[in-house]
Order: C-alpha cells, then sequence, then structure tokens
C-alpha cells in the first residue's frame, strides 16, 4: 500500500473540556508549520514553550510544542505535537490554522497507518493500539500492552523463522522433482513439520483468548418467556436496560449490553422468551434471538425452578443440548429444601443469591479462568489466518509422509507461509488495511 507523502493533523485529545488539548503533525511540512505557529526554529526533542500565532500574527494559544524528526517519531515521518489549552474552540482554531500551513485533516488511524507503511509497527501492533484505546477492563489493556510491545508478533515470526526453515529443505529437493523425497530427509521434514503444527495450536489457544479480551465474549440469555432473562441481565450489568414485568413476553427485540464479569468483556444479548410466537412482532423477535444463539459463544439457558416438578433429576429441561450451553435455575428465593443436582447452577436474579458463583463460571466457561500473564490481544482475523495456516500445514505434513514429490510439498509450505504473514501484515491487501485502519479514532 502506498501513501500520499503530505503533511496530516488532527487533535488527538478526546472532544470537549480539558486541561490540555493536544494536536498532532505528521509528515515532510511538520517543521516548516511549527515555524509558522511559533516563529521559531524547533530542536528535536526540545519541548519549546510559544505562542501559537494566527494568521492576523495574533496569538490565539500559548503552549508546549515537542518536535520529533524522523525517523525517531512514531509514524517515522517528522512530527510536531502541539499541546494548547484543552477546549473545543481553541483545538478547532489551532487545528484550521496548522490546516492553512500546509497540513490536511488526517484520516481515522492515518498516524498508525503510517507507521505500520513505515515499518515502525507491524500489523498486530497497529491493532494492539486501537485495542488498548478501546479496552474495557484492565485484563483486555494489559493484554494490548503486552501486543503492542510485540510478544503476540514475536511468537508469529518465530513460527515463520521455523517454517522458513523447512520451506529451504525441502526446496533444496527440489532439483529432483520426478522422486520422492529422499528417504534420509524424509524422517528430518517429518519432525520439524509437527513441531510447527504443535507451535501452531499453542498459539491458537493463547489466540483465542486473546480475541475473547478484546472481541469480548458474546453471551445470550435464554429460556421460556419470565425465566427471568432480563432480570438476569440487568443483575450482570448493574443496569436497568431490559424491561422486567410478570408478563410472559415482555421482550420482544434482542437487548443488548456490555459488562466486565471477572475481568473478562462480556456482550450480553437478552431475547424474548421461547415459545410458539403469538403475533408477528414476537415471531421476529424468536426468529432474532435464534440467529444471535447461531452466533454466541456462550448460551445461557436459564430455567425457572418454581415453575418445576420435583424429581429433578429426571427433568427434561435441566439437559444441555449444545456444547456452548450452560443451564441455570433462577427464582430459588421462591421454592424451599430444593434438591437439585449440585452441578446445577442455582441464583436468584432478584436477591442476588449465586451471583458471584455464575460470574465465576461465565468466565471459566468464556476460556479464561484469570486472564494470565501471557494473554495477548487478539482478533478474529487472527484466527482465521492461523487456522488456514494449519491446514496447509497439515496437507505438507501428509504428503511428506506419504511419501509424494517434493513440489507438492513446496506448494503447501509456501502457502503455508504466505497465509501466516497475513497475521503481521507481511502479506496483506489494501481492503484488509483499509478496514483495520478506518476503526481506529482520529488523532491515532
Ligand atoms: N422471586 C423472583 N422473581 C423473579 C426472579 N427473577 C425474575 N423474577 C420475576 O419474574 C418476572 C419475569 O421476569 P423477567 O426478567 O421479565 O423475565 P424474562 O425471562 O425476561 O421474560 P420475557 O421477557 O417475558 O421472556 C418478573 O416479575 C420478575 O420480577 C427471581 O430470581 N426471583
Ligand atoms: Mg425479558
Amino acid at each position: 500500500m502506498s501513501y500520499n507523502q503530505d503533511t496530516i493533523a488532527a487533535i488527538a485529545t478526546p472532544n470537549g473540556r480539558g486541561g490540555i488539548g493536544v494536536i498532532r503533525v505528521s509528515g515532510p511540512d511538520s517543521v516548516r508549520i511549527g515555524l509558522g505557529l511559533t516563529n521559531k526554529v524547533l530542536e528535536p526533542r526540545v519541548a519549546t514553550f510559544s505562542k501559537f500565532f494566527g494568521e492576523a500574527d495574533q496569538a490565539i494559544d500559548e503552549g508546549l510544542l515537542i518536535y520529533f524528526r524522523k525517523p525517531h517519531s512514531f509514524t517515522g515521518e517528522d512530527i510536531i505535537e502541539l499541546q494548547g489549552h484543552g477546549g473545543r474552540v481553541v483545538m478547532e482554531m489551532l487545528l484550521k490554522r496548522v490546516i492553512q500551513l500546509g497540513a490536511r485533516q488526517a484520516n481515522p488511524g492515518e498516524f498508525s497507518q503510517r507507521a505500520f507503511l513505515n515499518d515502525k509497527i507491524d500489523l498486530t501492533q497497529a491493532e494492539a493500539i486501537a485495542d488498548l484505546i478501546d479496552s474495557a477492563s484492565q485484563e483486555a489493556a494489559l493484554a494490548s500492552v503486552r501486543s503492542l510491545q510485540g510478544e503476540f508478533s514475536q511468537k508469529i515470526n518465530s513460527l515463520l523463522d521455523k517454517l522458513i526453515r523447512l520451506r529451504v529443505l525441502i526446496e533444496a529437493d527440489l532439483d529432483f522433482p520426478e522422486d520422492d523425497i529422499e528417504v534420509s530427509n524424509n524422517t528430518q521434514f517429518q519432525h520439524l513439520a509437527k513441531e510447527i503444527l504443535r507451535d501452531l495450536d499453542n498459539i491458537l489457544g493463547g489466540v483465542r483468548e486473546g480475541v475473547a479480551l478484546s472481541e469480548g465474549v458474546a453471551l445470550v440469555l435464554t429460556g421460556k418467556p419470565n425465566a427471568g432473562k432480563s432480570s438476569l441481565m440487568n443483575a450482570l450489568c448493574k443496569s436497568d436496560t431490559s424491561i422486567v414485568t410478570d408478563i410472559p413476553g415482555t421482550t420482544t427485540d434482542v437487548v443488548k449490553e456490555n459488562a466486565v464479569i471477572a475481568g473478562v468483556p462480556f456482550r450480553i444479548m437478552d431475547t424474548a422468551g421461547m415459545r410458539m410466537a403469538a403475533n408477528e412482532i414476537e415471531a421476529e423477535g424468536l426468529k432474532r434471538a435464534s440467529a444471535e444463539i447461531d452466533r454466541s459463544d456462550i448460551i445461557l439457558r436459564l430455567v425457572d425452578v418454581s415453575q418445576m416438578e420435583p424429581p429433578y433429576e429426571v427433568s427434561p429441561e435441566l439437559r444441555a443440548e449444545d456444547p456452548r450451553e450452560m443451564i441455570v435455575c433462577n427464582k430459588i428465593d421462591l421454592v424451599k429444601d430444593l434438591e437439585i443436582p449440585e452441578d446445577y447452577l442455582t441464583i436468584s436474579a432478584k436477591t442476588g443469591e449465586g451471583l458471584d458463583e455464575l460470574k465465576q463460571k461465565l468466565s471459566e466457561k468464556a476460556g479464561i479462568s484469570s486472564a494470565s500473564a501471557l494473554t495477548f490481544t487478539a482478533r478474529s482475523r487472527h484466527i482465521e489466518a492461523i487456522e488456514e495456516t494449519r491446514l496447509h500445514m497439515l496437507k505438507a505434513s501428509e504428503l511428506i509422509e506419504a511419501p509424494s514429490s517434493p513440489d507438492l510439498v513446496a506448494e503447501e509450505l509456501r502457502l503455508s507461509q504466505k497465509t501466516l504473514s497475513r497475521v503481521t501484515g507481511a502479506f496483506s491487501s489494501d481492503d484488509l488495511l483499509g478496514e483495520i485502519f478506518q476503526n481506529f479514532c482520529i488523532g491515532k
């Protein structure tokens, strides 16, 4: 991806009132713009206090200006950072002046995109910046910092090194493509291929945890009408987002809310109670509910125990049908001497009883017992790339074992390397880059 080597500028601090507001400028005209604003020649990495002058030489603000000379800057280009007063009008006047002096308003994520294009960071690090800013919990933030510092990239790069080593060995055999791989080499190749597959599996485990941390675990609440789904949603989110009444069929559409449970961000979805639809609205609600269930990571099926008859052991209501499903018995405050088998969770969405245990179980089911020091943030696209790499590696491994012609193995290894390189962005399409950076905030 090539980019216009023009100079970009943006307000980097959030919109609103604050003690300080920051404007970032990056590109070849930065120094000239700094001079135009302050009438001062800037020294790299020195904070210069100055007035910031407007078009008619009047001061429009005063503050600090710092110059980072290329390539020792975030983007790898000349950067100036203005620290003025953090009010909307002041910031907009300053930005306007910077644009007048030759910069253009930056697009979302354009600074990070330039950092990527100038090899200052790779794609996983760029994504980690956005994840860090969007972190919904401390665990997610710490995991983003680990990705930003390159821990995730290092794992991918060391795997790529192994892959390249195997490729070089196999390609040496390509001089004799009509023959099978030499028997003496075969064992060594098999060994290396197996090692790469093992590493891929290990990384995949960590990446899945990372995705849950950065994208949030999708949790759908389902069950019969009046089971208490909306009450539970409100209890988990500590809000009253979802309407609760004693009329069955209160919730018709999918109600969404985010909550951090035991350090793990969840996207919770309350749905319409499962029953034969009474009318068109309810039928549409049920259709939406099943679509969310299909896409979810965890299905929490809530059962109203006050409506059940013992013996509970044989109740079909308490049998999970899907590995993602978790059955939870609600309204235990209404039932005395309950003899529910111990492995079922019993709660009261009303009194809060059993909710701590439920939260613990939810974070365990999400696959993140406690966000460990080894977790880094990751995205679904990383999982897809690693899974695809795994398929090519499996094929390569089978071909080596067969044994078959080295050029077939070489092709699978080439594809493995290409697919895995997508993670760090060494092989990536302009479309993918556009999609990643457009979701960043302005000024980053
Ligand atoms: N005693 C008791 N009542 C509860 C509990 N949880 C929910 N309720 C009551 O049960 C009724 C139904 O609760 P909702 O949360 O609206 O149930 P729902 O599953 O969302 O129902 P629909 O949206 O109609 O499918 C309300 O009157 C709640 O106050 C509980 O743990 N104990
Ligand atoms: Mg409801």
